[in-house]
């Protein structure tokens, strides 16, 4: 996936001529869109190949299976114009292998969630997940935005991995911490969609990001 505005817009929504209309507002800002069950269920797996062919196409699907199912729907997903998708580290080293095996582009794999009650099952083995992630040759991980102290110490651990931090905006992160804590790209839903302007949020957050880069 293109590393420019540092914005992954996540687009969670449930009609489709809300959802174009979104990724109308924010073609050329966000270098990529995720799609996650919502606008998969609300509107049906052919919107990933609808956007894929205007912006790259990041499928949240959260992928946390057996090996085999994990593979197959990685399958599934590329083969619909997806760029990347996302999975579930904890299932083991064996399903994110079978996902790592079968992608035909990148995978990102979820080391801690941003929510709240992530810190009790979640957090304490995220770090074991991030080595993991390195181990099996991932493109990246997720990381919360919520906990910037966290995203700085999974980059010491993931390297020069690619790290994707959701959690901006409507669950009380900062873009520009999140970068500044090493972030590579910042994944950012309801403040973007729900905004009377997505395009002009969009590149609202991206010229944050842009500032903190160059400071
Ligand atoms: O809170 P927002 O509306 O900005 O949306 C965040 C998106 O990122 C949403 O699709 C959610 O499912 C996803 N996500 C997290 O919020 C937190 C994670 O740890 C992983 C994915």
């Amino acid at each position: 996936m293109k590393l420019d505005s540092h914005l992954i817009l996540a687009l969670d929504v449930v009609e489709e001529k809300r959802a174009l209309r979104i990724a109308g507002e924010v073609k050329g800002i966000a270098d990529a869109i995720k799609v996650n069950w919502p606008i998969i269920l609300g509107v049906g797996p052919a919107i990933i190949t609808k956007l894929s062919k205007d912006v790259e196409v990041l499928c949240d699907f959260k992928i946390a299976d057996i090996p085999n199912t994990n593979r197959l729907i990685v399958e599934e997903a590329f083969k619909r114009g997806a760029s990347g998708v996302i999975v579930h580290g904890f299932p083991g080293e064996d399903s994110v292998r079978a996902c790592v095996d079968a992608a035909k582009g990148e995978v990102f794999v979820v080391t801690e969630m941003s929510h709240p009650g992530a810190e009790r099952f979640n957090a304490p083995i995220a770090e074991e997940i991030a080595r993991m992630a390195v181990k099996v040759g991932a493109t990246g991980i997720i990381a919360p935005a919520t906990r910037p102290e966290r995203v700085r110490r999974l980059r010491e651990i993931v390297g020069g991995l690619r790290i994707a931090t959701p959690g901006v905006g409507a669950q009380g992160g900062s873009a520009a911490e999140s970068i500044k804590a090493g972030a590579d790209y910042v994944i950012v839903g309801r403040a973007i969609y729900e905004a009377k302007e997505p395009g002009k949020e969009a590149e609202r957050i991206a010229k944050e990001m842009r500032k903190e880069l160059t400071s």
